[in-house]
């Protein structure tokens, strides 16, 4: 089996401080975060940014901070997300492709979204995928339910995307795809040859996705953005739900990828 990539979704969009006093949120502590997750094993790190509030933000200007304190201090994969929060325009949401990091998030359908939905229209991933090749962002496909899938394929179907397809399925947003070990294998047999994939459980499901992620040879995402306990009544941070995914995969004989094995695998091309 191929050494195992955990991407660290250290902030997301969703939760809070008052949730979860870990919860990194200003372009620093976001820096200081992405540091820990690769020393605990992590080699990417899945970012959002929040505003001065700590309100979810997709500020050109706040990625830009968030990067360079990454980038000063560790060499791990910055994948920020074009998915923002909820009610953000497509237009708010793309502002950090032009940054040009190494990675970014791109989910590819509309989604219920507990109550609120997560529109991702036809139209709309068409003017994304032209940004993400403008900019020569490296996507990573978004998966929430099984249509987004197909929809990611027919862009590459139209000539985009031409390289290495890289998914990571988000699994158990109530109103999306359940968490289910069901689940998981159809969506991965949806998956064309060559393409890797790894699998991010929300809540509780955060664990047990992650251990049939590294026993059936995917990848794993775990972090505060996806689950904030370590178990139930107990919060976590982002480091202790990395090192835990860490020691399990190292119990199941799954080295860990460093950044630049993970480059490698993922072929990113820049
Ligand atoms: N916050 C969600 C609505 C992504 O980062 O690309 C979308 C999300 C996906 O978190
Ligand atoms: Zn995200």
């Amino acid at each position: 089996m191929q050494k195992l990539i955990i991407t660290a979704a250290l902030v997301g969009a969703e939760v809070s401080k008052a949730d979860n006093p870990y919860l990194p949120i200003s372009p620093e502590e976001i820096g200081i975060a992405a540091q820990e997750a690769r020393e605990a094993g992590a080699s990417i790190a899945h970012i959002h940014v929040r505003d001065r509030e700590g309100k979810p933000s997709q500020d050109k200007e706040l990625y830009r901070q968030a990067i360079e304190e990454i980038q000063k201090r560790t060499d791990i994969i910055i994948q920020v997300s074009t998915g923002g929060a909820v009610g953000m325009s497509g237009a708010e949401r793309i502002q950090p492709l032009s940054l040009r990091p190494e990675m970014a998030s791109f989910t590819t359908g509309t989604v219920n979204f507990g109550n609120d939905v997560f529109l991702n229209s036809l139209p709309q991933l068409e003017t994304f995928a032209e940004q993400f090749e403008k900019y020569g962002v490296n996507p990573e496909f978004e998966i929430f339910d099984v249509g987004m899938i197909a929809n990611a394929l027919a862009l590459v179907k139209k000539g985009l995307f031409p390289g290495h397809l890289h998914f990571d399925f988000v699994m158990g947003v109530p109103g999306a795809i359940p968490a289910t070990a069901d689940h998981l294998l159809f969506l991965i047999n949806q998956l064309p040859a060559g393409a890797t994939w790894s699998v991010a459980g929300i809540g509780k499901a955060q664990l047990t996705m992650s251990v049939l992620g590294i026993a059936l040879g995917g990848h794993v995402r775990v972090g505060l953005e996806d689950n904030l306990y370590y178990r139930k009544g107990e919060l976590a941070s982002n480091t202790q739900l990395i090192e835990r995914v860490a020691r399990i995969a190292r119990e199941m004989d799954r080295l860990l990828a460093e950044p630049d094995e993970a480059r490698i695998m993922l072929s990113l091309t820049r």
